[in-house]
């Protein structure tokens, strides 16, 4: 920063691969960065790029206004901050570790019995994606103001994505990307286990693979989108019907290439559970509606 711009004191909590690359990427931005870990030596490389190690988290908590919190779990996170409660009085707490909507609902109910402001957010990158441009991190809270505040120095680990006062809503936005991003891992998973079955070299597969999952995705989710909300489900691209009469012939190939077929067998009940329910006629985006609990 030059010498007339002011950058925030910040404090991380939790070093592990993604802790370690938002503390880097505030460094680089030029922020006053404090760091923690429970497994004190992973502060060292940081230490060597500009961060002040503390001894313990209440001092690190007490060297800035703005806490950053990403542990394995929530369980992890509840367990610090409740144990550092008197030390986080007063401050705003981010966490970005990965949890559920109710489990961040429930560290917002319990900061604010402790005059603590809670943000929760989901990182939508790897690690080595913080602070690129393809980065960007969701963001819910009771206090828009506080997230306002300090989204100048949240801009620094990756574009910032506000998503409601719900505290729930980052997780519940979070869980439904990497829910696609899952079941793409599986496809792509299954693709691969079957292409290599027939002995072709993975490394030769994939430029089909990426550019049909790509072109497939192109059109499929905005495709969904748009028959979701208007509720017309009737396709010209493909019927239900035509993917429940294909689907055994992935399933019996998969056994007869020496697969495991566990992967797409729910694929398998739910498109025949959209049958038998008279949906032969319908697309995909069908399928959406039969996931609900009845
Ligand atoms: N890595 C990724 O690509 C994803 C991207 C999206 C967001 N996730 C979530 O981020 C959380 C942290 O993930 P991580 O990759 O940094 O995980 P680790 O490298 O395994 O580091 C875990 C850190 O948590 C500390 N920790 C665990 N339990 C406790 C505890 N009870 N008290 C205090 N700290 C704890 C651990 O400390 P140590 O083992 O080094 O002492 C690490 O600092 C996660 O929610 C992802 O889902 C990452």
């Amino acid at each position: 920063p030059s010498s007339t711009e002011h950058r925030a004191s910040v404090t991380v909590l939790g070093l592990g691969l993604m802790g370690t690359a938002l503390a880097a990427a505030l460094l680089k931005a030029g922020h006053d960065t404090t760091v923690w870990n429970r497994t004190a030596s992973k502060t060292g490389p940081l230490a060597a790029q500009g961060a002040t190690p503390a001894e313990t988290a209440a001092e690190a908590i007490t060297a800035s206004p703005l806490v950053i919190v990403c542990l394995t779990t929530n369980d992890n996170v509840r367990g610090l901050l409740e144990a550092e409660s008197d030390a986080l009085a007063g401050r705003t707490v981010v966490n970005l570790t990965n949890g559920t909507p109710a489990q961040a609902r429930e560290l917002a109910d319990w900061a604010a019995e402790h005059g603590i402001t809670y943000i929760d957010g989901g990182i939508m990158a790897v690690p080595q994606m913080i602070a690129t441009p393809a980065a960007y991190i969701l963001y819910s809270g009771t206090d828009e103001e506080a997230y306002e505040t300090h989204r100048p120095t949240l801009a620094a680990l990756a574009d910032t994505k506000w998503v409601g006062k719900d505290p729930g809503a980052a997780a519940l936005y979070d869980l439904s990307l990497l829910t696609g991003m899952y079941g793409m891992v599986m496809g792509v998973a299954q693709a691969y286990a079957l292409i290599g079955s027939g002995g072709v070299p993975a490394r030769e597969f994939a430029p089909l693979l990426k550019d049909w999952v790509n072109a497939m995705t192109d059109g499929l989710v905005p495709g969904m989108a748009e028959a979701l909300d208007s509720g017309q489900h009737l396709t010209d691209v493909s019927s239900l019907a035509v993917n429940q009469a294909a689907l055994p012939n992935f399933l019996t190939a998969y056994a007869q290439q020496g697969l495991r077929d566990d992967l797409f067998r729910p694929l398998q009940d739910l498109l025949d559970r959209s049958i038998d329910e008279g949906y032969a006629a319908d697309g995909l985006s069908r399928l959406v509606t039969l996931l609900k609990k009845d």
